[in-house]
């Protein structure tokens, strides 16, 4: 992206690399980014610095940031479009953070529900970076000076308190920060669990069954399918009380541009069985080209190491504009 480009409104976004990409991150988000690319002036990031809120083991740590960016620009994030970086090589990202922790209330933060979520859940490692994550997260946003941010569901308080945080500031020193706008995409899918889906496919659940990766192998998609958890109507149709095949033909709907009515009218007397294979089917069919440009990028990992440079350099150079405004105004001596 050229800066005399800028006039677009900005968005950005980020995604963790905290284990293997599913199927619900890609239809749910990853996807629509690459649709945004033209639109607007896109940034993406992967989010390490997220990550180690909890504990990550180094070496498969190492190869999750790397097969996340890769994963991007499998799916279609073009980086002549849309400069995508690694957070950890851009300083600016834990410099800000550090000063909007001192914007931010304790009280606020302990509102979080992810924070409360994710506390019990590793309650033996309840450290302060995962009580400030989403000032982090704010510092992401907010050094870009982002018109919008795509969020799901689960991120919506923290969009809502970088906006507060922002607010503050701009209050104290005048206008420094852009207050950034949730954006909602016009078809979200909302993928859920295969096991339980009453609940979403979360890419942290330990049973493997209930998630499907966009990296994994055609067999064990199938296989993951099949398992999936339904009723014992038989019937393919959207209904209450049929979350397990409600999920499946809205995962249908979305990978193949269908609508439910065609979906249901095309399996007319179908089984379950035969509805799953097809699902399955129609999953590998979407994945199978992202997996290909995956492999070919990690086979290629000069190009992956030329493209995650030129990101952070384009987003040293964007968010020290910020950064600096920031800190003049709060009264330090420039460097
Ligand atoms: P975790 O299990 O660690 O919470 P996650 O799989 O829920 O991870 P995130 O890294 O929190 O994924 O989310 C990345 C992006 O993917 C977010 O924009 C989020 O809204 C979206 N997303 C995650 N899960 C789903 C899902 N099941 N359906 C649709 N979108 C999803
Ligand atoms: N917390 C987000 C990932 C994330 C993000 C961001 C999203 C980190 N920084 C900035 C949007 C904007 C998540 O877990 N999905």
């Amino acid at each position: 992206m050229s800066e005399t480009t800028e006039k677009k409104k900005v968005i950005l976004s980020a995604i963790q690399p905290s284990g293997t990409i599913t199927l619900g991150n890609y239809l749910g988000a990853l996807r629509n980014w690459v649709k945004l690319q033209d639109e607007y002036n896109c940034i993406f990031a992967v989010a390490d610095l997220h990550a180690i809120t909890v504990r990550q083991e180094p070496k498969t740590f190492r190869q999750n940031i790397l097969n996340a960016y890769a994963l991007l620009l499998a799916c279609g994030i073009d980086t002549d479009k849309s400069p995508v970086f690694i957070q950890s090589h851009v300083p600016t990202h834990a410099e800000l953070a550090w000063i909007l922790n001192c914007y931010t209330q304790f009280g606020e933060l302990s509102r979080m529900t992810q924070f409360k979520d994710k506390s019990q859940k590793h309650s033996d490692n309840v450290n302060a970076g995962l009580f400030t994550y989403p000032v982090l997260m704010a510092a992401d946003i907010l050094l870009y000076q982002a018109d919008m941010v795509p969020v799901g569901a689960d991120q919506k308080q923290h969009l809502e308190i970088a906006r507060k945080i922002a607010e503050r500031f701009n209050g104290i020193y005048g206008t420094t920060f852009k207050i950034p706008e949730p954006y909602i995409a016009k078809v979200g899918a909302r993928v859920m669990s295969l096991q339980d889906p009453t609940k979403k496919m979360s890419k942290s659940d330990e049973n493997v069954n209930s998630w499907v990766a966009v990296l994994d192998k055609p067999d064990v998609i199938m296989k993951k399918f099949k398992r999936a958890v339904t009723d014992s109507e038989a019937v393919v149709r959207v209904g209450e009380g049929k979350d397990g095949i409600n999920n499946l033909i809205g995962i249908m709907s979305a990978v193949t541009g269908k609508t439910a009515e065609e979906i249901e009218t095309e399996f007319e007397g179908k089984g379950y069985g035969d509805f799953k294979t097809a699902v399955g089917e129609a999953v590998i069919e979407t994945v199978k080209p992202i997996q290909n440009r995956f492999n070919d990028l990690l086979n290629n990992k000069d190009y992956l190491v030329e493209k995650y440079r030129s990101g952070a350099e384009f987003a040293l150079k964007i968010s020290s504009r910020t950064l600096d405004k920031a800190m003049k105004k709060i009264g330090f001596i420039a460097r």
